[in-house]
């Protein structure tokens, strides 16, 4: 039974939303028409080899959704695109809104265990994909997917874009209320979960964090982050950019000696990074070499940014700092210009809209005192209702009435800021990358000689946390933390899945509670680390 794949609002809510002018029902092809009309001869977006404005974009987008309907996808279609930052990525997801078929947006860290999954559960009609990047063979990996992947009828490189058959005029594009894309959820559970997104509430999150980044046609935006991550493609990011007539700069890795360059070149205003690159930005003494006086804003997310790294920001990159607490599942919180300081340094910033809905429980489920930690959950005009095809997890994840449990902890501060203080879910972030202990645990458990596995963070000042794996061996000949992590490697298991440290132990500590729960151990075996 795998349930819904879009779980939508109740029709209360869908009018209030209307009402208040969130949901403008206007759908991506009409937004697309909307700032090619405004801002047609500015630059859209450049990388290392192409500069386009935003017709050329708008053209470009165009010919390859008439050539994607000619090779035979439909709207509805779901397409897996996995890309690094190059113009091609907006060509491709632009070609998708156009035709009506979905974008899945995985990540260039992916390996065959992410994107086979991906295409059997969503059943792809295509994949799209670099042929080489950083290094790695894309090609190699696709003919892999497909091997497993019967109902995967195209891959397509961005090389072959242009050489795809011309095709005669698109259908009608989806209704702004329907699934526009798939998000990858940061995963806490066995397999990443799907989150389907609209227009209708993609949009708004997209024009109302323009306006509070203060973004306008003098912005250019830096994209350090992969593009397809929620923080870069609408935290502003991407969307938010190109709705308010700006420049994006695809940056193809985050390191100092590649982003400072393009800042300066490119006259960058303002980017968006998580807090281990804000700290390697810091502390290069590449900072030297480079004009950064054009960068207003960094914005930090997507893992805590420490109040004593945001007080540093400025004196060491000359910019303000921003801070952006969100999730693919919709709510987005940035602090404000005009918040003192010590708001900005020391909070995670406040939600989007007055109509994002705020709860912060204590674990029987009653509201915290104010001012005290507790579980956030949430619900509004952005955040979903239920993740695709996903029923019996939804009825974990969400409440009776619609509020998302984000297994966050936060403490509310009189203002509306949310501090974030930890987390009751079990993930890991390291360092923005999210981690499912469950995910690696079962990938583990597949080696022949895994008796046992239990995936922990450990502490991190760089990175905020790492990933620990204790195994317990099947037999006397137990494997050593290098073959393990080959074995992951070659099981096609992403690169930052693969654990920072492996112990091998004869057994799992008692966690002192009668029936030994996943959760337990794992708290019994971070407290040991941490000790
Ligand atoms: C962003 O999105 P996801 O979906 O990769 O991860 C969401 C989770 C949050 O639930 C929280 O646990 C953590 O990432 N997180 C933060 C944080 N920002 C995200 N934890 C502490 N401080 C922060 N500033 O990560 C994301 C999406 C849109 C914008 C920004 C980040």
């Amino acid at each position: 039974m795998t349930g819904a794949e879009f779980t939508p609002w109740p029709p209360e809510f869908a009018e209030r939303y209307r009402a208040a002018g969130y949901w403008q029902g206007q759908n991506f092809p009409q937004w697309l028409d909307e700032i090619t009309a405004k801002y047609g001869d500015r630059l859209a977006v450049c990388d290392e080899r192409n500069r386009w404005t935003y017709r050329e974009l708008d053209e470009r987008a165009r010919r390859t959704a008439r050539g994607l309907h000619a090779l035979g996808i439909v709207p509805g279609d779901r397409v897996v695109v996995q890309l690094p930052n190059v113009a091609e990525f907006l060509q491709v997801i632009f070609a998708l809104f156009r035709l009506g078929a979905l974008p899945v947006f995985a990540l260039p860290a992916h390996r065959s265990q992410e994107i086979g999954y991906f295409c059997r559960f969503t059943e792809a009609a295509a994949y799209v994909i670099a042929e080489r990047h950083a290094g790695f063979d894309y090609r190699a990996l696709a003919e892999q997917v497909r091997a497993d992947c019967p109902a995967l009828r195209h891959v397509l490189a961005i090389s072959e874009l242009d050489e795809l058959p011309e095709g005669g005029p698109l259908p009608q594009g989806p209704a702004a209320g329907e699934v526009a894309f798939l998000q990858l959820s940061g995963g806490s559970t066995g397999v990443p979960k799907l989150i389907p997104r609209t227009a209708d509430d993609y949009l708004y999150s997209v024009r109302d964090s323009a306006a509070i980044c203060g973004l306008n046609t003098g912005t250019s935006y830096l994209v350090s982050l992969p593009v397809a991550h929620n923080f870069a493609m609408s935290s502003p990011g991407v969307l938010g950019v190109l709705h308010a007539g700006g420049r994006v700069v695809m940056c193809p890795a985050p390191s100092p000696d590649t982003a400072f360059p393009l800042i300066e070149r490119e006259r960058v205003t303002i980017t968006g990074v998580v807090p281990p690159v804000a700290l390697a930005w810091m502390a290069s003494s590449a900072r030297d070499q480079h004009d950064l006086s054009s960068l207003d804003v960094l914005q930090v997310g997507g893992a805590k940014f420490a109040r004593e790294a945001a007080v540093r920001v400025r004196e060491a990159l000359g910019c303000r700092v921003q801070q952006v607490f969100g999730m693919a599942e919709g709510l987005v919180n940035y602090t404000r210009d005009e918040d003192p300081e010590e708001v900005v340094h020391g909070s995670q910033g406040r939600p989007i809209s007055v109509d994002d809905e705020i709860r912060v429980l204590d674990p029987a489920g009653n509201e915290v005192a104010p001012g005290e930690p507790g579980e956030l959950l949430t619900r509004g005009p952005y955040t979903i209702r239920g993740y695709y095809r996903a029923e019996e997890h939804n009825a974990l994840a969400f409440t009776e009435d619609g509020f998302y449990r984000t297994g966050d902890v936060v403490r509310r501060l009189g203002s509306g800021h949310l501090v974030v203080e930890g987390r009751v879910k079990d993930q890991i972030n390291r360092g923005g990358e999210k981690v499912a202990p469950e995910e690696v645990e079962n990938h583990l458990l597949a080696h022949e000689s895994v008796h046992d596995a239990a995936v922990v963070a450990v502490p991190d000042t760089y990175l905020g946390e790492r990933t620990c794996a204790f195994v317990i061996p099947s037999g006397q000949d137990a494997p050593t933390a290098a073959q393990l992590r080959a074995f992951l490697r070659e099981r096609g298991l992403a690169g930052y899945k693969i654990p920072d440290r492996i112990e091998v132990v004869e057994s799992f500590p008692h966690t002192g509670v009668g029936k030994t729960s996943r959760r337990d151990l794992r708290r019994v075996l971070t407290e040991h680390l941490t000790r």
